[in-house]
């Protein structure tokens, strides 16, 4: 299979970018492996016609609305991301009337529709920088109401408002399952993702997005770390340090979402061209605005 699809690869000039939170088989044999942030940017880059988005629905999509005239796919289709769609359009639009003079800001964690009524897109990894950068002190955050709250404290002469959605895969990890683990290591360091829930935030010796808690593990010289997030950046980390030890809190933080692509599915993908996303043009060019607006302020 893995022949395969770098013999189809290399007729079609595609390129394969995978998310940190792909399943092994993935991980390896793609061209990019990062977060959302970067693939937006290696997408938009990039000179290849086709990409082989190995993600959930809303990064194919950010991707197509930043290089429209690339040919984007995504292997499985109903891959989907349950945070994004926890907002609605209607209720977003009530929340911009009630509240006019703030700055709409969104996770990248959307959908389109979401994005073209938001001032500006970030992702964990930026959403900090660009932040700071906004002349605005009045921020609406949707939808993750963890990395909200982790964001809002980073700015408390700034007032705002949260919107109530989580990732159920990051909201899952308990505290008490790290403090027990940290019972039996005592040099444990705990590495989290901001979409984990407060308790497990405030026991973190350190908090970031994929991305952070990757370069963390690596520029570090500890022997033991607890990762507190989803569980496809325990192969990246095992492979860049296989002289340290990774745990998991319990049962590992699976994203069913994201494991739902699989080597056959990226095969067919490039084999039958599917499925090509497509982003109604009107949303799309205001998506875009947000989404530059995030790559021009995250410099
Ligand atoms: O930014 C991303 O891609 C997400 C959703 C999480 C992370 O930290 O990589």
């Amino acid at each position: 299979m893995r022949d395969k699809i770098k013999n189809l690869k290399q007729q079609l000039d595609a390129v394969i970018l995978a998310h940190n939170y792909q399943s092994a088989e993935i991980l390896d044999i793609a061209d990019y492996v990062g977060d959302s942030f970067y693939l937006s940017q290696v997408a938009k880059n990039l000179n290849n016609k086709t990409i082989v988005f190995a993600g959930v629905y809303f990064m194919a999509e950010s991707a197509k609305i930043l290089s429209p005239e690339k040919d984007i796919l995504l292997p499985v289709i109903d891959a989907a991301c349950p945070l994004a769609d926890m907002v609605d359009v209607q209720a977003l639009l009530e929340y911009k009337q009630k509240y006019s003079d703030y700055t709409f800001v969104c996770y990248i964690n959307t959908n389109a529709e979401i994005k073209a009524l938001c001032d500006v897109t970030v992702t964990s990894s930026n959403a900090e920088k660009v932040i700071s950068k906004l002349n605005s002190d009045k921020i609406v955050f949707l939808p993750d109401k963890n990395l909200g709250e982790y964001i809002k404290n980073k700015f408390p002469e700034k007032d705002f408002i949260i919107w109530n959605g989580f990732c159920p895969t990051h909201e899952r990890i308990r505290a008490n399952s790290i403090l027990t683990l940290k019972e039996k290591i005592k040099d444990l360091v705990i590495l989290a993702h901001p979409e984990c829930n407060k308790e497990v935030r405030n026991i973190a010796d350190f908090l970031g997005s994929t991305k952070d808690i990757i370069e963390y593990a690596s520029k570090t010289n500890f022997k033991n770390y607890l990762i507190a997030t989803e569980d496809g950046v325990m192969h990246t980390l095992k492979n860049n340090n296989p002289d340290k030890n990774f745990f998991v809190p319990g049962l590992p933080a699976i994203c069913m979402n994201m494991k739902k692509t699989r080597l056959d599915d990226i095969y067919f993908s490039l084999l039958h061209k599917k499925h090509l996303i497509n982003v109604d043009e009107n949303i799309a060019d205001k998506a875009r605005t947000s989404l530059e607006k995030m790559l021009e302020l995250a410099r």
